[in-house]
């Protein structure tokens, strides 16, 4: 049977990842440099705020322009009010950001819970913003544009249940391509969550759909993966930022809540420059785990490192990651490009 260019994982035979990690695997790859201090927390936000992370950035004309989630509350009292903005910030440096005194971006209706977790991109002329739709049917993925930053036109909402959507940063043979992470419950026999990818003509019709990444290949999940932020083009590929997730039921309280089982870790990927949905190389260790008290004891969630954003500075080699600590705060790290290049492609 035709496969239409997927990847055939037999025929109704479950491709489940491992049980167990290997815990050994888990340390920050030696080429990455954390900056010391949170690039954003709420005690830079001037409306009210608890949590802000998941932060989409992206450079244009020599400025960062970084659009976060922010969880409406009292980080300081541990109170969140059930409510959730997006929030627009710019940088000269990339390091301190200025927050604009008002959020950019809600969708209002009695449907839709909330918008979160943006991730940005700039194509022919305009800003693109991949966001996570709650609404009282399901999660879906959202895209906006907009020239401005604060007019935004939603072109498109798919159906549940999806999230995760991260665009390329240009038309790939003449089309939009995004990554997503569909959330297959029924069939899938658990939180086995892979990542496609599809492309389109204009923002809104989606097709050619493909699973690019699943769960089973990935020696640092037991649970779920996702894309992180839009990938970069380098001459061997797209490189590209994921986060994988392990589940211990062993975990109880790890941050505001009464339990917190799961583990986000950030993963790299090299995928095929004229056809993204191969991946070429995958780096079989994790790139960042959480480390340091900032990672694993403080925050909304402890050990959970979600990256949003990644951009190359104009050196053309050092790359910028911009990734959430505890689902609290906004970090950075930096690393070399050819390094993170050939943490894909060598053999361990
Ligand atoms: C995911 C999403 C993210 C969040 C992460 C870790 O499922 O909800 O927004 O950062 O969990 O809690």
């Amino acid at each position: 049977m035709a496969t239409n260019g997927m990847v055939d994982s037999g025929l109704f035979t479950m491709a489940k990842p491992r049980e167990k990690v290997d815990e050994s695997i888990y340390k920050t790859a030696a080429c990455i440099t954390r900056y010391p201090e949170p690039v954003l927390s709420h005690k830079d936000v001037p409306y009210r705020s608890a949590l802000t992370f998941n932060a989409g950035v992206l450079k244009k004309d020599g400025r960062y322009i970084m659009i976060f989630r922010n969880d409406v509350g009292d980080f300081d009292r541990q109170i969140l009010d059930g409510k959730t903005n997006l929030g627009l910030a710019f940088s000269d440096d990339g390091i301190h950001f200025n927050v604009e005194p008002e959020p950019c971006f809600e969708m209002k209706s009695s449907e839709i819970n909330r918008v979160y977790d943006p991730r940005l991109s700039y194509i022919d002329g305009e800003y693109i913003m991949c966001f996570a739709v709650d609404t009282r049917h399901g999660v879906c993925g959202g895209i906006a544009t907009t020239k401005d930053l604060h007019n935004f036109e939603v072109k498109s909402i798919s159906v549940p249940e999806n999230r995760n959507m991260v665009m390329f940063p240009e038309k790939i043979n003449g089309k939009y391509v995004r990554l997503e992470r569909p959330m297959p419950v029924y069939s899938r026999d658990g939180n086995y969550f892979d990542i496609w990818l599809s492309d389109s003509p204009d923002l809104v019709y989606w097709g050619n759909s493909k699973l690019v990444m699943g769960t089973e290949d990935v020696p640092f999940c037991n649970d779920k993966i996702g894309p992180g932020a839009p990938p970069i083009k380098t001459d061997k590929g797209w490189l590209m930022i994921f986060h994988a997730v392990d589940v211990d039921p062993s975990r109880g309280k790890n941050g505001w809540e009464k339990y917190w089982r799961k583990r986000y870790v950030i993963g790299i990927a090299l995928l095929d420059k004229d056809d993204p949905s191969k991946v070429i190389g995958m780096s079989k260790r994790p790139l960042i785990v959480p480390e340091g008290k900032m990672e694993t004891v403080d925050g909304y969630r402890a050990n959970a490192l979600f990256p949003c954003g990644m951009l190359m500075e104009d050196d053309n080699k050092t790359v910028r990651i911009y990734y959430s600590a505890g689902d609290a705060v906004v970090r950075l790290a930096t690393a070399n490009v050819d390094d993170l290049l050939a943490l894909c492609t060598e053999e361990r």
